[in-house]
């Protein structure tokens, strides 16, 4: 194995939503993720949140299991609805539970890294409209403030919103997340008040005077042409335009798209200070990579259409690229300006069976990190500033509109029971964090 910065974080991810459960004790208000579980036909076999993996009352043995992985960082995330209340008032209880947690994972050597936004906000604020109100950026800004004053004492690695495409796009054009709508205005407003929301949260950070780092988590796709048809290549430009240099341009380099601009009245009309805002340097940057989408030409608005190549496939089921990998991490650390870069999730989901002897054997997760993370690692050789990788996750989940009918996890939970077992993947994860050390 090559040598690794001294300081190379080797961890593990997962979001207050898919994990937490305890929806509604100790004063937590609903989300709009509590609100879309009992729409019905929204998440699969009429999952929902309410206990999920019951990460709340459990997180002591989530931790102890991290600390026997060998894990050196935990990024989790922060329920908004959990320490907030609709007056903007910090919620005690909910802050004493994050407190607890970030007490436990110190104890055992574990560096916290904190996720700010991944996804659950609070219904008081869907209300209002959620992202398509600017005013959500400011409520978001008065919540990182409670964050910061109350955690970063703890913690010094910070992201401020997970893969805001999904926030956007998914959310408020495809309509498979919360709140569940089809429209591209609301879209282009969420897009322009999570930019500004990340700002808003970059500047709250340097007002409190906190140590450590601040940065975005972005799902970068940088798609592929599916082909060498011209009509095909303008296809993967269109489709980067707009579903990854609509986040990263303004966060690095101050601007949206031209082609943006031109396109989408909304952000033309932006407020002209916004941008300032906006582009605030970061200290570093979050990468979700799963894999590569690959794209042809289609008459749809966007003009591009994700097509399934012959490739292996994962559960969900996406197609394994990651001889692209190291591809995108380069693309992504350009546009960065070359700033430090973490890949803050990378996984797979996969049908893992639990044996009769409490093993589980998941070979294709094994195979599916151990290439990922060498695809990863040689980057460095690129002349990328990587320093760290994430498993996503620790735990099997709550796969937002799949509910729990795929696992990523490291860990096994049985979800009648919610007992943990340890799947061959996380031994594999800790032999692998182990040589790492060594070298
Ligand atoms: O489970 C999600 C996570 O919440 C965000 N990134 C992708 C993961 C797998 O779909």
């Amino acid at each position: 194995m090559k040598k690794l910065p001294y300081d190379f974080a080797f961890g593990s991810a997962t979001a207050s939503v898919q994990v937490e459960g305890a929806w509604n004790e100790d004063g937590k208000l609903p989300s709009i993720w509590d609100d879309f579980c009992k729409r019905k036909g929204k998440i699969d076999n009429g999952d929902t949140v309410e206990v999920s993996v019951d990460h709340y009352h459990r997180y002591q043995e989530d931790v102890d299991l991290m600390a026997y992985i060998g894990i050196d960082h935990y990024r989790f995330s922060i329920s908004w609805p959990r320490v907030m209340d609709e007056s903007l008032r910090p919620n005690e209880k909910g802050i004493a539970f994050y407190t607890r947690l970030l007490e436990a994972l110190l104890e055992k050597g574990i560096k916290p890294a904190i996720t700010l936004y991944h996804w659950d906000l609070p219904s008081f604020l869907q209300k209002q409209g959620g992202w398509t109100n600017p005013l959500c950026a400011y409520a978001f800004e008065a919540y990182c403030k409670l964050c910061f004053s109350r955690f970063s004492r703890y913690c010094d690695m910070w992201f401020t919103m997970n893969e805001p495409l999904c926030i956007s796009y998914v959310s408020y054009l495809w309509g498979t997340h919360a709140p569940g709508y089809h429209s591209m205005e609301k879209t282009m407003k969420a897009v322009h008040n999570i930019n500004l929301a990340h700002g808003l949260a970059v500047r709250a950070f340097r007002d409190a005077g906190c140590k450590g780092q601040i940065g975005p988590c972005i799902n970068a796709s940088y798609s592929k042409p599916a082909t060498q048809d011209p009509r095909d290549i303008e296809a993967a430009r269109r489709d980067n335009c707009y579903k990854t240099d609509i986040f990263t341009l303004p966060v690095f380099q101050g601007h949206y798209p031209e082609e943006i601009l031109r396109e989408q009245k909304v952000l033309r009309n932006a407020p002209k200070g916004d941008m300032n805002i906006i582009s605030l340097p970061v200290d570093m940057a979050g990468l979700n990579y799963y894999h590569t989408d690959y794209v042809k030409y289609a008459d749809n608005g966007l003009g591009a259409e994700g097509v399934i190549l012959d490739f292996p496939m994962t559960d969900m089921p996406w197609t394994i690229t990651v001889d692209d990998f190291p591809f995108c991490i380069k693309s992504f650390s350009e546009q960065a300006n070359g700033i430090p870069i973490y890949i803050t999730e990378n996984g797979c989901a996969y049908d893992d069976v639990l044996e009769n002897d409490g093993e589980v054997h998941d070979i294709r997760r094994i195979d599916y990190l151990r290439s990922h993370i060498n695809a990863a690692l040689s980057t460095l050789d690129m002349g990328v500033d990587l320093k760290g990788y994430f498993v996503w996750s620790l735990l099997d989940n709550f796969e937002w509109s799949y509910g729990y009918s795929k696992r990523f996890g490291l860990i096994y939970v049985d979800y009648m029971t919610k007992r943990r077992c340890l799947k061959d993947s996380a031994f594999f994860y800790k032999e692998f964090i182990e040589n790492a050390k060594q070298v």
